[in-house]
């Protein structure tokens, strides 16, 4: 029975990204082989000639050296990250902001919801560099959108990421999204965007879990003249690329007691 006790133990390791240049010491030697071999073979070669051909293959090896070095360090920050978005406009509304790894690299990425002019955005500030910055399709104006945090949900390495974007009377609603290179996307049930019930009234609740290679929904409904038991199922889902697939549901007969934690997914916020 997946409904009460799901307690994931998560550990979320994020390792350290020593970041550090290569290839700039080998700068130097080219130059000073050359340097080396050219006033060798000036030594024994006549005095005239020496100087003209040591200054000019001097000149030459350094010119050659500075160039390669200078080509490949750009290249290899280019390569590194996405392109940098405009930054959150002067004015903009920002509602949450959270530390999540989006992209898998294990560099800390910040995911950031804002509301500019009518809009509600999502903002992924890369760590490995660039930024990627798109419109919420279909957020509640009532509610606005919330970014709650990101959980590897098929343990791919990315972290899917939470967004509270709508709420009623007893649940909020959470959509989920995955960075696809520089870009951001909507997860998917059967071609429409996924999004879930997470919340409790007396009569009703309905939540989320993740167990590191499954997502599952739970619900369930007050039987009248039960006296507190409730008709609940557990639903799992695989994910595969940005698409969640419903497997077989599990039914059962609950307490109120029993009902867990209505979002466990890491250290995704509670809505
Ligand atoms: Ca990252
Ligand atoms: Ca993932």
């Amino acid at each position: 029975m997946r409904i009460v006790s799901m307690v994931c133990c998560m550990a979320f390791v994020v390792a350290a990204c020593g970041g550090g240049a290569a290839g700039t010491t080998s700068t130097t030697f080219p130059v000073a082989a050359a340097t080396t071999s050219s006033t060798t073979s000036s030594t024994t070669a006549p005095p005239s000639s020496t100087t003209t051909s040591t200054t000019t293959s001097t000149t030459t090896t350094s010119t050659s050296t500075t160039t390669s070095t200078t080509t490949s360090t750009t290249t290899t920050t280019v390569a590194a990250g996405c392109p940098a978005a405009p930054p959150i406009p002067v004015g903009a509304t920002v509602s949450a902001t959270k530390s999540v790894d989006a992209d898998g690299d294990a560099a800390l990425d910040v995911m950031t919801t804002y509301l500019v002019g009518a809009d509600w955005r999502l903002r992924v500030d890369l760590g490995a560099g660039g930024s990627i910055d798109v419109v919420i399709a279909d957020v509640s104006p009532l509610t606005g959108a919330l970014a709650l945090g990101a959980f590897d949900i098929e343990g791919d390495g990315t972290g899917e990421l939470f967004v509270k974007v709508d709420g009623g009377a007893y649940a909020t609603l959470v959509a989920l999204y995955d960075v696809d290179g520089c870009g951001v996307v909507p997860i998917t049930i059967g071609g429409e965007r996924a999004v879930f019930a997470v919340g409790a009234s007396v009569s009703n609740f309905a939540g989320l879990n993740c167990d590191g290679s499954l997502l599952w929904t739970f619900e369930g409904t007050l039987i009248e003249g039960s006296d507190g038991m409730y008709e609940a199922i557990d639903i799992p889902y695989t994910l595969e690329g940005h698409v969640l697939t419903q497997g077989v549901g599990d039914g059962a007969v609950v307490s109120a007691g029993e009902i867990g934690p209505l979002l466990t997914c890491g250290d995704v916020d509670q809505v």
